[in-house]
């Protein structure tokens, strides 16, 4: 389940959070197949909650994704056909639909009132036999859940001390699924498949943490193959489990290496520490297996920078959207260090967590689509999507990223504040992470002769370099002057 279903040269994931199918099989199309991007991450496609008057009916919150009614394919992001139809165009792109699954849990139980008409006021919220733990739509009810082992709220001390209240008491009040229950794995392997079928390439386990691992191992044993004739012959789904483990924690990421791979908290958390000058970036040429608490091999570990949760945080411990260059450079090394599988996010503008996505001033639940500057490419403000994965630093490294797949880093300079390594023979990347000096190298690059666009400045446009030339000589050397809080990025793919 570790191996990416994606194409060999586009290992990479872009979360399109909150997106529309509709506007997300455009986005394959028109833009994510042509900058390397392997794979989309969806928000979760399942029927879920909703509210008619949260904010005064004027927003209604992201987190709704995450609280199941049924496995029916009926979001805010579009229906079953829509879904079926954006998985359709992205596949013919070469682009993978992942999708964000929601297993450890159905709503939350104080949140049960208004779903589908059960648990009116004077009803007892905690009361499961009012109803309240009881989904006709996918065929669950109280005996499916962990109630009889724990049936009160995950405590914050739970998270040092004790893996099993984690796995079997309520998530924020969620109610907390069984899945050692063959029945509850059945319905969940229902869905898995019915997905499988339209053509998905994997999963993103929700809450992984707090499932236990060896029910995760038999409930995705029964689980098919992914589509042979999109996939090829016998090739399991791609599966990464959310474990946030930075350490100190009773559930270690570790546990869930052999059924997949895990979300490394801990990448986004020492590069962010750096690019935000909370540590030396140039210490960063050591992040790999082994750094810190928690890197395992490059073949167990997702990695990204921030992801919708930690961006919400107050403040964020990551470097975010809002951050500017700071955002740039720990997105930019993320995509040239040869580590891990990376995952770039993509926001929509947000002033308080609870904020949902954009949308028409009512009726609250239809989302608007992203609308593009047609000379630079990225999001428009107006339209309220920040689009990170269009920021040009951002999808050029992207290319960066596909076009020196397979490489090695060499030639390794660790300054202070900057750091620089060729990814051989395919790039050549070199970071400033200083306030007020240059980063100045005159340094073997690997590359062949020739005159490079470099991509961070500026991109190839009709074979102009709208950006800074770098010229590599006969013996592969190059005089490279990078900028106070800026990159130079190189690559055979950009050579003029
Ligand atoms: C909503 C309301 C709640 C209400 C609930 C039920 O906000 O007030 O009680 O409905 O009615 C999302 C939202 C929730 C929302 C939920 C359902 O974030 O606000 O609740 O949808 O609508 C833990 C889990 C992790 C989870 C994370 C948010 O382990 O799985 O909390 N993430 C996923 C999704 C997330 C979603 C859910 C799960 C639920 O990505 O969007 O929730 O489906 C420590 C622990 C972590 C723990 C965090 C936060 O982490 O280790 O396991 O995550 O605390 O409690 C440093 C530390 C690290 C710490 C971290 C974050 O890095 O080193 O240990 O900071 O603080």
């Amino acid at each position: 389940y570790d191996k990416p279903t994606f194409l060999s040269d586009r290992n990479l994931i872009v979360h399109l959070f909150e997106w529309k199918w509709t506007d997300i099989a455009a986005e394959c199309e028109n833009f994510l197949q042509n900058y390397g991007y392997g794979a989309v991450q969806v928000s979760p496609p399942m029927e879920h909650i909703t509210f008619t008057n949260y904010n005064n009916g004027n927003d209604l919150p992201w987190w709704v994704r995450y609280q199941p009614v049924s496995y029916k394919l009926s979001s805010r992001s579009g229906n079953e056909a829509e879904f079926t139809d954006m998985v359709n165009r992205c596949n013919k792109v070469g682009v993978r639909i992942i999708v964000d699954v929601v297993l450890n849990h159905m709503v939350g139980i104080g949140q049960k009132k208004g779903v589908n008409g059960v648990g009116s006021s004077g009803d007892s919220d905690f009361d499961a036999t009012a109803g309240i733990e009881t989904f006709p739509g996918v065929g669950f009810g109280a005996g499916d859940t962990h109630d009889k082992e724990c049936d009160h709220d995950i405590q914050d001390s739970d998270y040092q001390n004790s893996a099993y209240n984690v796995k079997m008491c309520r998530l924020s009040g969620l109610i907390d699924l069984n899945q050692n229950s063959t029945y509850v794995q059945g319905k969940m392997q229902d869905y898995l498949n019915h997905l499988i079928t339209l053509g998905v390439a994997g999963f993103r386990a929700d809450a992984g943490k707090h499932m236990w691992p060896n029910d995760l191992k038999n409930l995705f044993a029964g689980v098919n193959n992914v589509r042979s004739d999109i996939f090829g012959p016998n090739q399991r789904p791609f599966i990464f489990y959310e474990v946030i483990d930075q350490g100190g924690e009773a559930v270690h990421a570790a546990d869930y290496i052999e059924i997949g791979r895990y979300t490394n908290f801990n990448f986004g958390a020492a590069v962010s520490t750096a690019a935000k000058k909370n540590s030396n970036f140039g210490g960063l040429t050591k992040l790999g297996p082994g750094y810190g608490y928690g890197n395992l091999d490059d073949i167990y570990v997702v990695n990204f920078i921030d992801n919708h949760d930690n961006q919400r945080s107050i403040p964020p411990n990551v470097a975010i959207y809002k951050d500017g260059s700071a955002y740039k450079l720990a997105v930019g090394f993320m995509l040239a260090w040869p580590y891990g599988l990376p995952r770039v996010m993509s926001s929509y503008y947000f002033d308080t967590h609870d904020q949902g996505p954009p949308h028409m001033s009512g009726p609250y639940f239809n989302t608007t689509s992203p609308t593009f500057d047609s000379s630079n490419q990225t999001c428009q403000q107006s339209s309220g999507w920040v689009c990170e994965h269009r920021w040009p630093e951002i999808r050029n490294l992207a290319k960066f990223h596909q076009t020196t797949t397979g490489a090695a880093a060499t030639a390794i300079t660790s300054g202070n504040n900057a750091l620089a390594f060729a990814r051989s023979g395919k790039g050549y990347f070199a970071l400033n992470n200083n306030n007020n000096v240059n980063f100045n190298l005159n340094t073997q690059t690997t590359l062949p002769a020739g005159t490079y666009c470099d991509v961070y400045s500026g991109e190839l446009v009709n074979n102009q370099c709208t950006g800074t030339q770098i010229i590599v000589g006969s013996d592969g050397k190059a005089s490279i002057s990078v900028l106070p809080n800026s990159i130079v990025a190189i690559h055979i793919g950009a050579r003029i």
